[in-house]
């Protein structure tokens, strides 16, 4: 079993011999579905697990007919029935230096020795993947699983079960980048900083109210809705989102975030007739005739 509330016939496993993830495709869209696997652990990641997940993002990055990207946790937990997006950092594997490969994890490949610390590589794929990053949670979202709910273009959350923590402080830890700062640009400077230094918990319906989810959704039917919203977002121009999402996030993104946004609107120039002119008179050995381009206005 996948999830409880996952239903086999309307999705496809894409098979990538993942351990601690699994990851499918819907059978009658352009929607991939990736999602924590370990709910006993409430869906804890260790470094295992962020490999696996940056794979499965980049590899829905590259399909051009995948448009949105559902990120979710399975769940109920074998051991007590409890739901879980995700609950950060795996303790047990933290060592000096940050989250290690330990036991089985040592000889996968590309294993670093020391401590590894590559949750933020995954934060940063969702932040500038070029299609829409839906984040579904049925459980807990806490610790570094606040963090990616926060870095996702939306979140849809289990009005029963939904719940918030951040207890980075409480472990010694702290996200000082999307984690919090863009937090506070969702929910506000004070409450933010709320969040992080007293550790409350919140239900999805105060979550909501605080501007960090967008909608609670009854929890039978959160992946039902999970789909519907990706199904209206992949009806739409993916040129369009692609432009949106990086014009949301260019404000806060400096200047990679005008990068990111100026190598669309190139790609957008090299398909007009102008700058074909201009490539072909430089493979042709001639000066370019832009005379009958328009300074448009
Ligand atoms: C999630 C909580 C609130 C759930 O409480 P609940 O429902 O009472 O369940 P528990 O009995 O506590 O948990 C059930 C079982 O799951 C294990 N477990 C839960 N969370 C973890 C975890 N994170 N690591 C390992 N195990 C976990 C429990 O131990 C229990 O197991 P059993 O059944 O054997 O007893 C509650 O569980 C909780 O508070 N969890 C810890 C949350 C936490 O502190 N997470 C870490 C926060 N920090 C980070 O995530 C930092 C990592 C990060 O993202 C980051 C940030 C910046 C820079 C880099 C990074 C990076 O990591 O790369």
């Amino acid at each position: 079993m996948v999830s409880e509330l996952f239903d086999p016939a309307r999705w496809e496993e894409l098979d990538r011999d993942y351990r601690d993830i699994t990851y499918h495709r819907a059978t009658e869209s352009g929607t991939v579905r990736i999602a924590f696997d370990r709910p006993d652990v409430r869906n804890a990641f260790r470094p295992g697990t962020v490999d696996e997940l940056y794979d499965a993002l980049d590899h829905a990055k590259r399909q051009t007919d995948v448009g949105c990207v559902l990120l979710t946790g399975n769940g109920p937990s074998s051991k007590d029935g409890g739901w879980a997006f995700c609950s950060g950092g795996d303790q047990t594997v933290r060592g000096g230096e940050g989250y290690e490969y330990r036991d089985e994890d040592a000889d996968r490949e590309g294993a670093a020795k020391g401590g590894r610390l590559h949750i933020l590589e995954v934060q940063r794929l969702i932040r500038h993947i070029p299609k829409p990053v839906l984040c579904v949670v049925p459980g807990w979202a806490v610790g570094g699983g606040h963090s990616l709910h926060v870095v996702c273009d939306m979140t849809i959350a289990s009005v029963e079960h939904g719940k918030f923590k951040q207890t980075d402080p409480d472990v010694a830890s702290f996200d000082g980048g999307f984690g919090s700062a863009y937090l506070a640009k969702q929910v506000g400077q004070k409450k933010a900083r709320e969040i992080f230094f007293l550790g409350k918990t919140y239900d999805a319906q105060e979550a909501a109210d605080m501007g960090m989810v967008n909608e609670t959704v009854p929890h039978e039917e959160l992946e039902d809705v999970a789909l519907e919203w990706a199904e209206e977002m992949n009806s739409k121009s993916p040129t369009a989102m692609r432009m949106l999402k990086y014009a949301f996030n260019m404000t806060d993104d400096g200047l990679v975030g005008q990068q990111t946004f100026a190598g669309e609107a190139t790609r957008l120039a090299y398909m007009t007739d102008e700058a074909q002119e201009g490539r072909d008179a430089f493979v042709e050995k001639r000066d370019p005739d832009f005379s009958e381009y328009d300074w448009h206005y």
